[in-house]
């Protein structure tokens, strides 16, 4: 039986040492020292042995059982070790290569030219309303002197909600809340979005984007809105571009005008951008209509205004010469990537 003991422990000994797995070491432990394995079976004979023999078998056995577990446990070891460094350097990363570029966003030209206008204004002591996209025909139309049937309410094809609840079609209604709300001075600019029932052309967009603008105080004249248009084209476009206003019609505004710049390209000599004329109509605006401001509970005795509003779409086509608006809406990187 001694024999047989030590034929196992130099078996065990023999087939751990050339084992190279992890789960042939497993199979390996349960093969010698398992409850079915070689070494239990053996033990499973000892009551054959003699009262003298026994404890000297029973020793050897043990001994070889705690040789054979030492063996399998530090050849585990050794293969996890290894195991252990194969991963570390099949996943090592190389910390000398480049990183990946991270691509920046940059801003809309819509949101450029809004900022910038934003920034000329401010620094002319105005500041920002803003308000609901979702209004009242009051805000709208009324309070602006488009009553229910006025012809000029068809030139704005709206988007309505409910009979008297509608998409706004111009940035005046935020205006016409600030008046209400706020005694005079005011001198307030709302950029926004606005709605019109249009066909998407080159130069409609049902959604687009408007900045109005709204002085009321003592003593306001026709001259106040045109130097305040002069400077926000000149900071624009610069010192050379000139300003023309051309009488026109709108029912918020009496007097009211156009206003258009001199050529930023050919600098009023004509050319193809301004068609020959050597002019770009821009804007509209005028002074605001007395029965708007009595409306809004505005003395018209005491204060007088002026008020304008431009196409945000129209002020960035112009300025960097794109002749298709729906480029500014389409997300095309190869041409937002150019601002
Ligand atoms: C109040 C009173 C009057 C705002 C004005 C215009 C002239 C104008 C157009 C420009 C291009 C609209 O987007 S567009 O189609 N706007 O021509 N807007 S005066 O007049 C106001 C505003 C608020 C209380």
């Amino acid at each position: 039986m001694k024999q047989q003991l030590e034929n196992i422990e130099s078996e065990a000994i023999k087939e751990t040492s050339s084992c190279d797995s992890i789960k042939g070491l497993d199979d390996l432990r349960v093969k010698f020292l398992g409850k079915k394995g070689e070494l239990t079976a053996i033990l499973k004979q000892m009551g054959k042995l003699s009262a003298e023999e026994r404890p000297v078998i029973g020793q050897l056995a043990n001994k070889i059982r705690q040789d054979i577990e030492n063996v399998i446990t530090e050849k585990m070891n050794e293969l996890k070790e290894k195991e252990q460094a194969a991963k570390i350097a099949a996943e090592s990363i190389d910390i000398t290569l480049p990183g990946k570029p991270q691509s920046l966003g940059k801003l809309h030209p819509l949101s450029i030219v809004e900022n910038e206008i934003k920034e000329i204004f401010m620094g002319m002591g105005f500041s920002v309303a803003d308000g609901p996209e979702v209004e009242y025909d009051y805000y709208n139309f009324e309070a602006l002197n488009l009553p229910p049937d006025h012809p000029a309410r068809d030139t704005q094809d709206t988007f309505y909600i409910t009979d008297n609840i509608l998409l706004r079609t111009q940035t005046s209604s935020v205006q016409v809340h600030v008046m209400e709300n706020q005694k005079p001075p005011i001198r307030i600019i709302s950029p926004g979005r606005v709605y019109r029932s249009d066909a998407v052309d080159a130069t409609h967009s049902p959604i687009f984007h408007q900045i109005e603008g709204l002085v009321v105080d003592k003593g306001i004249t026709m001259a106040d809105l045109k130097g305040t248009l002069e400077t926000l084209m000149k900071k624009l476009y610069g010192d050379d571009c000139k300003i023309r206003l051309r009488p026109h019609h709108f029912p918020f505004t009496e007097p009211s005008c156009e206003v258009d710049i001199s050529c930023y390209m050919c600098g009023g000599k004509g050319c193809s951008v301004c068609k020959g004329e050597g002019y770009i109509e821009l804007l509209g605006a005028g002074m605001v209509h007395p029965k708007v401001l009595a409306g809004c509970g505005i003395d018209t005795e005491i204060y007088s205004g002026f008020a304008f509003g431009l196409g945000l779409e129209r002020m960035v086509t112009a300025r960097y010469d794109i002749s298709d608006m729906r480029l500014l809406y389409e997300n095309d990187l190869r041409f937002l990537e150019q601002f």
